[in-house]
């Protein structure tokens, strides 16, 4: 009996000589150790031995299988150790103190106009909210006056999910939690809610030089309660005067929406073309920069704020617009593109 172990330790080990892949090396280990295994074959020929001759002959085989696990498992180190080297030695070699061949990054151009909206804000005392995209009808609707069935709702082509909730169209759709918010402080400590906030919009639109599917808003709020139509335009000017930091002409006209009454377009002369009309302005020679207005006294209800006692004012500027003019951007498609050739120009800019 002792020369069948000799036998199946020197097959093994002739075996295990030729394996070189660690799949090999599996099935060798279910050939010895496994069910039908010739290791476990061994055992099976005990029946046939005296008492004495089956503790000798199991202690073999005992150490035979404990050897031949050993094997298989310092085998099994050995090829993967390999693998390793030969996938270290298929990299390319690369000095981590070179300095990197490569075009620098840059901030995205809306980054860049949010981020000076918001200082220009911030310096103003307004507190910078962030806020989801997906959002429920009422935030992005009902609490703004706009019901179900509303034809404002028109205006706004929505993206609704299964679930009904909706990819927000704009970003009004926070004022509801904003009034909500802050409202304990406005009543109980005096303090004005001043706040932007913003956030990408999603709307079905066809697009062309002026409009995009997905852009860019900043909504900005003030509730007190002594707030004129004086006190929005004065933000208005200010924001405008510090991003341009030259002068612009601008109009306000009349603009209905739901949710401000009166309400107003705030736009600008076209900074593409001077005011003569392209493609960017849809060639009027105006851009419809930043709807404002009075909040709607049903739409400060829904915030849980007393109309009776409060008022304030709410813009939605458009911040994707609104890079485009500060930039000279001529087709608003060039910021989502991902083009490195429009966004490479915005490295100094950091
Ligand atoms: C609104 O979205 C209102 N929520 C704005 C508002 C807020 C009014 C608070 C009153 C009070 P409107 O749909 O006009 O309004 O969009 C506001 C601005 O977002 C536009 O003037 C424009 O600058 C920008 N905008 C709108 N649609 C697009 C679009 N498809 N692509 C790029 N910019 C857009």
């Amino acid at each position: 009996m002792a020369d069948k172990t000799f036998e199946v330790r020197e097959s093994f080990a002739k075996a295990l000589a030729e394996v070189s892949a660690l799949t090999d090396l599996d099935k060798l280990r279910v050939e010895y150790l496994g069910k039908k295994g010739l290791v476990t074959d061994l055992m099976k020929d005990m029946k046939s031995l005296s008492i004495e001759e089956k503790k000798t002959f199991g202690q073999a085989v005992n150490v035979l299988k404990d050897e031949i696990t050993e094997a298989i498992a310092a085998k099994q180190e050995e090829l993967k150790q390999r693998e390793i080297e030969l996938e270290n030695s298929r990299m390319p070699e690369f000095d981590i103190t070179m300095p990197a061949d490569l075009a620098r990054g840059s901030y995205h151009p809306i980054t860049l106009v949010q981020r000076q909206c918001e200082e220009i804000f911030k310096s103003m005392g307004f507190t910078v909210e962030d806020y989801s995209e997906v959002v429920t009808d009422y935030e992005c609707f009902e609490s703004l006056n706009i019901p179900k069935n509303h034809p404002a709702r028109d205006m706004q082509d929505t993206y609704y999910l299964d679930n009904g909730q909706l990819l927000k169209t704009q970003t009004s759709a926070a004022q509801n939690a904003i009034y909500k918010k802050y409202k304990d402080q406005l009543v109980n400590e005096g303090k004005a809610i001043k706040a932007i906030f913003p956030g990408r919009c999603f709307r079905n639109e066809a697009t062309d030089a002026c409009h995009e599917n997905t852009f860019f808003q900043m909504e900005g709020v003030m509730v007190d309660r002594n707030i004129s139509i004086s006190n929005l335009i004065f933000f208005m000017k200010t924001m405008l005067s510090e991003v341009f930091r030259k002068d612009i002409k601008v109009r306000l006209r009349p603009g209905f929406f739901p949710f401000v009454e009166p309400g107003f377009e705030l736009d600008i002369s076209c900074l593409i073309c001077g005011g003569e009309g392209c493609p960017s302005c849809k060639h009027s020679g105006w851009l419809e920069l930043c709807p404002c207005g009075m909040i709607h006294p049903e739409v400060l209800s829904a915030g849980g704020i007393d109309p009776e006692e409060y008022i304030g004012f709410a813009f939605g500027l458009g911040l994707t617009r609104l890079a485009m003019m500060k930039y000279g951007v001529k087709d608003i498609r060039d910021l989502n593109s991902g083009s490195l050739k429009c966004l490479d120009q915005f490295t100094d800019d950091k």
